[in-house]
């Protein structure tokens, strides 16, 4: 079964997103997510430019092969752009194998570990009460894992907190943020660590207070702290009883990690800007973290999010994936069939995609009991439409940068 022909499509329903179609020449279609929020043509053109040529005439079934190729073939290993468009090629090659044998995904990858893959979803909110109305609404929608991310007093907008103008976007995507916005230049937003420390504590206890011990709850950090200012934030939220607290750090220097572990016991999650089991080589086998970030979209793919959870699994982390709107249903779909499958699955992120973005993915997977749960059709479970994905031309948006309050740039 060769591949024939391959297809790079960037849609923007409701944001943007770069999708790889690989039909076989006995008419088998998969896809592949390579989205890489606020810099989707660079993927977009190394798949169309670089990756494409290389796949017509090539065997659709041998998916170690193709990926070796790509990676050891370009000479040029890892980083961003590459690893997205090595994950699309890598995904649209799983789903077309799993359709060749009838299967959805999971059943190739080792069959269900489990009944679904337990989710969190995103809570947030200027100030208190409307944290509160956040979670109690995801409460009531069944999530069982919550993110807390709130406002701090002094400062206008914090990323990760839905504004109004976001909450907007789309149709029904009720409160939660847009990580990258539609405009000429990236918005800027300010920055103060102190206030930040002395803040997040007190939220965490009135959402216990509030909601109780059972919950789980979560936090991302966003890159912003130095090594001991997240030690320092790690211990004061110990009472609470965290789930896990994310991206501490800038992720660049592992080393910076074995600070915050000797310091706290509150559990450690990062890796949603790494793209290869390199990046993890020293936190996972000195076990400084407790779970791999990693989606599927950004770090080449099922096959290589494969090797990475293998290698973690001996030391006792598990799967933290990455699930923001900004991958899309295609790579969610992915990891969904991936955890399912995994031994050492932890959680993963659920960042509920738009109405008009699922219009064009047609996702099959399904929410319930708190978890998400892929369906029993072969491949990946998505009914993509050409059509529809063809009326939302790409429309250019950036992620924000952050300042700090004398204009120093500042991890965000
Ligand atoms: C998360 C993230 C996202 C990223 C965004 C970047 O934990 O979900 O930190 O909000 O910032 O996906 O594109
Ligand atoms: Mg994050």
């Amino acid at each position: 079964m060769l591949i024939e022909r391959a297809d790079v499509i960037v849609t923007s329903p409701g944001r943007n997103f770069v999708t790889l179609k690989i039909t076989t020449d006995d008419g088998v279609v998969g896809y592949g997510d390579g989205t890489l929020n606020g810099r989707e043509l660079a993927v977009a053109s190394y798949l169309t430019d670089h990756v494409v040529p290389l796949l017509i005439g090539r065997d659709a079934h041998a998916i170690e092969d193709t990926w070796q190729y790509l990676y050891r073939g370009a000479y040029w290993r890892r980083g961003p752009v590459t690893m997205a468009a090595i994950a699309a090629v890598d995904t649209a090659l799983w789903d077309i194998k799993a359709k060749v044998a009838g299967l959805p995904l999971y059943q190739l990858l080792g069959g269900a570990s489990r009944e679904r893959c337990l989710v969190y979803g995103h809570a947030s909110g200027k100030d208190i009460p409307e944290l509160f109305d956040s979670v109690r609404r995801h409460l009531e929608e069944g999530f069982r894992a919550i993110r807390i991310q709130t406002g701090v007093p002094g400062l206008d907008s914090v990323y990760g907190v839905a504004s109004s103008a976001a909450a907007s976007i789309g149709d029904d995507t009720r409160y939660d943020y847009e990580p990258a916005r539609r405009s000429a230049l990236p918005a800027e937003e300010s920055w103060d660590t102190r206030a930040y420390l002395r803040h997040v504590p007190s939220v965490f206890e009135a959402v216990r207070g509030e909601f109780g011990e059972d919950i789980a709850l979560l936090h991302d950090a966003h890159h912003r702290l130095t090594p001991i200012q997240a030690a320092k934030l790690g211990k004061s939220l110990e009472p609470y009883d965290l789930f896990w607290l994310e991206d501490v750090t800038p992720a660049e220097n592992q080393e910076a990690l074995r600070w915050v572990r000797h310091h706290t016991t509150t559990p450690l999650a990062i890796g949603e800007v790494f793209n290869s089991v390199w990046d993890y080589q020293h936190l996972i086998r000195e076990q400084l973290i407790d779970y791999v970030r990693s989606p599927i979209t950004h770090a080449g793919g099922v096959t290589s999010v494969r090797r990475i959870m293998d290698y973690a699994a001996m030391y006792q982390v598990k799967s933290g994936m990455h699930g923001p709107t900004d991958v899309s249903p295609v790579g969610l779909a992915a990891a969904v069939h991936l955890g399912l499958a995994l031994h050492n699955f932890g959680i993963q992120e659920y960042m509920v995609h738009s109405k008009q973005t699922r219009e064009v993915f047609g996702p099959t997977y399904e929410f319930a009991h708190g978890g998400l749960r892929p369906s029993e059709e072969p491949g990946l479970g998505i009914h993509f439409d050409d059509d529809l994905a063809a009326k939302y031309p790409y429309e250019q948006a950036y992620l924000p940068v952050n300042r700090l309050q004398d204009g120093t740039v500042h991890d965000w």
